[in-house]
């Protein structure tokens, strides 16, 4: 059985990813935030990726990472560079060193979130990041991009919608994944012989998809949930939003400054900021 390494784990998304690969591997956990109630086959191991030091003792001994951590959303510059930047860095460089050979990214539709919403665009479009967020999911991309050919690791960017275990708005139909679509696509991530490296869209097989998925398709995905079912319910409870957001596919990332970060800050990031 693998050992898999899920930074962030404390976060939505690392909390389903937890119950739908519990069994099929070994999950070596990290976060900033504590974590209770693991379950068989699950460590805790408590990490600042902002730190080499503990990134490197992470990742030490594992097969694959599916590497979650860091600022979730549009945020102050000083923490994504803290945590999007120099920890996702640090999580590339210690697989590097650790001899891990694969890493998962979970990278972010704000990696592309200004084309518009009357457009299909594929993982090869040129990035039109939204943010000081978007920009950090770019750079991960680009990372994985030089640690695939300069060093052969296996890379597999994913570039997430929402994971939830519904759509919550007129968007998010357009980008929803399902908790079950999120592990379909990370086990092919951790499976499949051909990775060199990738990028794909973690979206379900919604109708009203703003992506051609045709990578991760050819790799096999084969999504098993649509966002339709609920879209009159969310529909009927959508007010208007603001025109800029409601025109680009990254909604109000466009033109907020910051949102409420679910995660805490990594600890230079928190003492740069008090300045
Ligand atoms: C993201 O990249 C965020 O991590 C997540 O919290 C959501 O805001 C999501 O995008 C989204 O676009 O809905």
């Amino acid at each position: 059985m693998k050992t898999v390494l899920i930074t962030g784990a404390a976060g939505d998304v690392g909390t389903h990813l937890r119950r739908e690969l519990a069994g099929s591997y070994r999950l070596r956990l990290s976060d900033l935030r504590p974590l209770k109630g693991l379950a068989k086959g699950e460590t805790f191991a408590r990490a600042d990726i902002s730190s080499m030091r503990d990134a490197l003792r992470i990742t030490k001994g594992v097969d694959a990472i599916v590497h979650l951590g860091g600022y979730s959303v549009e945020g102050p510059w000083e923490a994504i560079l803290a945590a999007n930047i120099v920890g996702c860095y640090n999580v590339f460089e210690a697989a590097r060193r650790n001899g891990v050979e694969r890493v998962l990214f979970a990278t972010s539709n704000h990696a592309a979130g200004f084309y518009r919403r009357d457009q299909v665009i594929d993982h090869r479009v040129y990035p039109r990041p939204d943010g000081r967020y978007g920009i950090s999911k770019v750079f991960g991309e680009m990372l994985g991009s030089v640690y695939a050919d300069k060093y052969g690791m296996r890379v597999f960017c994913m570039r997430l919608g929402n994971v939830n275990e519904r759509p919550i708005d007129r968007r998010r139909l357009s980008i929803w994944l399902s908790p079950r679509d999120l592990a379909q696509l990370v086990r092919i991530g951790l499976e499949h012989p051909d990775i060199r490296f990738e990028i794909v869209y973690g979206v379900s097989g919604n109708r009203r998809s703003w992506y051609d998925n045709s990578n991760a398709l050819r790799l096999g995905y084969r999504p098993q949930d649509d966002s339709e079912p609920y879209a009159a319910g969310v529909l009927a409870r959508e007010t208007p939003g603001d025109p800029r957001a409601e025109a680009c596919q990254g909604g109000i990332f466009v033109h907020v400054e910051e949102l409420p970060n679910p995660a805490p800050l990594p600890a230079k990031a928190s003492k740069r900021k008090k300045k």
